[in-house]
């Protein structure tokens, strides 16, 4: 199978007035995205609010994805759940549109054995023809993968690469040089620049939903050596992200999305509305980092 390479945005979850899935807005989100050049899309992960979501609701906007792309980019599904049972039901559902690749958290909140994690992404992996994508998110899964049992991951076949959401540019480096065959993406926005610098050529991003083309843009400097200028992209980038880590990264990116003209909702409670001060704040922020 070809190597993932490119921009992913790790797709937000729109909703509507009625805090139902925005099929029109899912559309326009996707088009934005594709028009900026983006390779294709993650679904399903924490950007899209996916554990704010009923299974029916996670299968429906995965429908709607797949039926907004039309084969115009690869789509990887999310499709982590806390049994394996449930991540198999969805994988299956996501086989049959005809995704790419499916991709999960490691299973959460009770703390399981690197055997049961293995097992578990194994167990996915047999249950459907699509590869499959193991995700290291410390931060949000409290799981800290060390290299090793990312080696014991990656004896199989069937899981072609890592989402490596996580500040650990060393295990990253060396798994690259160990696994040059894998799709090793970024999923930390803010490191995309320095994820390329040893090696990385894919990225899924929550902030790719809004400004796909500074990634974009960084991607083309790197191959083209001219790194002292995708620094200064970069830096945009960063001073973006760290107004969004203020005011929480999701509620931020729809805020972004909104102010770029797709209101795409508030995140689902418990998550709260920005303040008007917070949304003048990102507004401004935004402005000066070209994103308005
Ligand atoms: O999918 C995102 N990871 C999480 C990728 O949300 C956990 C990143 O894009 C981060 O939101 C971003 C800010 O830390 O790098």
């Amino acid at each position: 199978m070809e190597k993932f390479t490119g921009i992913f945005p790790a797709l937000i979850t729109p909703f509507d007035k009625d805090g139902r899935i925005d099929a029109e807005m899912v559309e326009r989100v996707v088009e934005s995205c594709l028009a900026k050049g983006v390779n294709g899309f993650y679904v399903g992960g924490s950007t899209g609010e996916s554990y704010l979501l009923t299974a029916e609701e996670r299968r429906y906007m995965l429908e709607q994805v797949v039926k907004a792309v039309d084969g115009r980019g690869r789509i990887i599904a999310n499709i982590g759940v806390f049994a394996t049972a449930q991540g198999i039901e969805l994988a299956k559902h996501a086989e049959s549109l005809g995704v790419s690749a499916i991709s999960s958290v490691p299973p959460f909140y009770f703390p399981f054995n690197m055997d049961e994690y293995v097992q578990y992404y194994n167990d996915l992996a047999e249950s459907v023809s699509v590869p499959v994508i193991i995700y290291n998110i410390p931060a949000m899964s409290g799981i800290t993968f060390k290299t090793s049992d990312i080696e014991r991951f990656f004896t199989n076949d069937k899981i072609i690469g890592m989402k490596h959401t996580s500040y650990d540019l060393f295990q990253l480096q060396r798994v690259l040089e160990e696994y040059p065959e894998k799709s090793v993406f970024c999923g930390h926005d803010e490191l995309f620049l320095s994820a390329a610098a040893v090696g990385v050529q894919a990225g899924i991003g929550s902030t790719f939903n809004f400004m796909a083309e500074k990634f974009v843009k960084i991607q083309k400097l790197v191959s083209e050596n001219r790194w002292t200028e995708a620094q200064s992209v970069q830096n945009e980038a960063n001073a973006v992200i760290e107004a969004l880590c203020k005011v929480g990264v999701f509620k931020g990116v729809k805020a972004a999305l909104k102010l770029q003209g797709l209101d795409c909702g508030e995140c689902r409670k418990p998550f709260q509305p920005l303040h008007e001060s917070q949304v003048q704040m990102l507004r401004n922020v935004l402005e000066e980092n070209g994103c308005l």
